[in-house]
């Protein structure tokens, strides 16, 4: 793959975080199987895309991860606490702003997380949406990424469930970062990797949602997922339920954003970890440009994505020195 599609790619997967959240941040909530006309639109503008926690989330990542050049825990926790306390209207969730509150009171970025839910830590999809920075920045590398998104996750989401699918959605965009477009990508092999590390990581609950999303996507009506997989704000809905989204239309970003849509429940945040592994696969042009036009941050997003290039070409640079 040539330099300028494989950036293409990375400006793909971290606009698609955006595009996708902020199309799907009007219909949350919803109980699904919404009238397709009142689905956005390819050939539409919509308008202004303003984006919510998820996307305010992972540029709280990538801003982390360019500062620092790679993954920094007490950075990047400061620069969450930092950027909830100056728009905290964005739409978070319960947990992360209770961990905010513990890091003012000196609590340590790596023991907050795991104080929330009654000791348990949050299980929430809010890790797993932002994940995709770190996806980037270590993309050649599946060892390190695994340990910056699984310490990352942490911060805020310290359940084993709420970390594995953040380690689960990077797996994902990762190896749809290194496969080209033009070779169509097969659902079941890309599943059957991430069953693999489930199984491995003694997450029996994604074995068994993803052994779902494998056998519903050649045959069943896509609503049978929203029985079967679910379409919460659970990690382990959310993270199985975009992963079909996405593989149901693996090369159209436009008709896989719009079935997250569909589905209803947790519509932004489904929406999101679609746009991002449809973008990371399909590229920043398969995205329609009428949704990138009105869309809050644009130039600033796709800045942070070149940057994330230029970070993870250089983790390749210095790998190629030390072998
Ligand atoms: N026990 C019981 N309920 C739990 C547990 C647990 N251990 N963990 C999570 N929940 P949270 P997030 C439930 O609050 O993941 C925005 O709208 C509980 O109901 O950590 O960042 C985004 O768009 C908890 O409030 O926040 C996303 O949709 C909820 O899961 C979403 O919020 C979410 O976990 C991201 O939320
Ligand atoms: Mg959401």
């Amino acid at each position: 793959m040539d330099r300028q599609q494989l950036r293409d790619k990375f400006r793909g997967a971290l606009l698609g975080v955006a595009v996708g959240d902020s199309l799907g941040a009007p219909f949350e909530g919803s109980p699904g199987l919404a009238d397709p006309l009142s689905l956005p639109r390819a050939d539409k503008e919509p308008g202004q895309l303003r984006y919510t926690d998820d996307t305010h989330m992972t540029l709280g990542v990538a801003d982390s991860l360019v500062t620092k050049q790679g993954f920094d825990g007490a950075h990047m926790a400061e620069t969450f606490a930092r950027n909830y306390e100056e728009e905290p209207w964005r739409g978070y969730g319960a947990g992360p702003p209770q961990v905010f509150h513990l890091l003012r009171r000196g609590i340590p970025w790596n023991e907050a997380g795991r104080m929330l839910f009654g000791g348990s830590g949050s299980y929430g999809n809010g890790a797993a949406m932002r994940v995709t920075p770190i996806a980037l920045a270590y993309y050649e590398n599946t060892a390190d990424m695994l340990e910056a998104a699984r310490e990352s996750a942490s911060i805020t989401h310290a359940h084993k469930l709420g970390i594995e699918g953040a380690a689960l959605q990077a797996i994902a965009v990762t190896l749809l970062l290194r496969e080209p477009p033009e070779l169509r990508v097969s659902g079941s092999a890309l599943t059957e990797v991430l069953i693999t590390h489930a199984n491995d990581a003694g997450a029996s609950i994604y074995v068994d949602k993803l052994r779902s999303v494998k056998e519903l996507l050649p045959k069943a009506p896509p609503f049978e997922v929203v029985s079967r997989v679910g379409h919460g704000i659970e990690a382990y809905e959310a993270v199985p339920a975009a992963l079909y989204c996405f593989l149901k239309h693996s090369t159209s970003f436009s008709e896989a954003v719009r079935l997250a849509i569909r589905l209803g429940g947790d519509t932004d945040t489904i929406a999101s970890m679609t746009g991002a592994l449809s973008g990371a696969y399909l590229g920043e042009s398969a995205i329609p440009s009428n949704w990138l036009r009105g869309l809050e941050g644009f130039e600033r997003i796709r800045g942070l994505a070149d940057a994330l290039f230029e970070i993870a070409l250089g983790k390749s640079r210095q790998r190629g020195r030390h072998k």
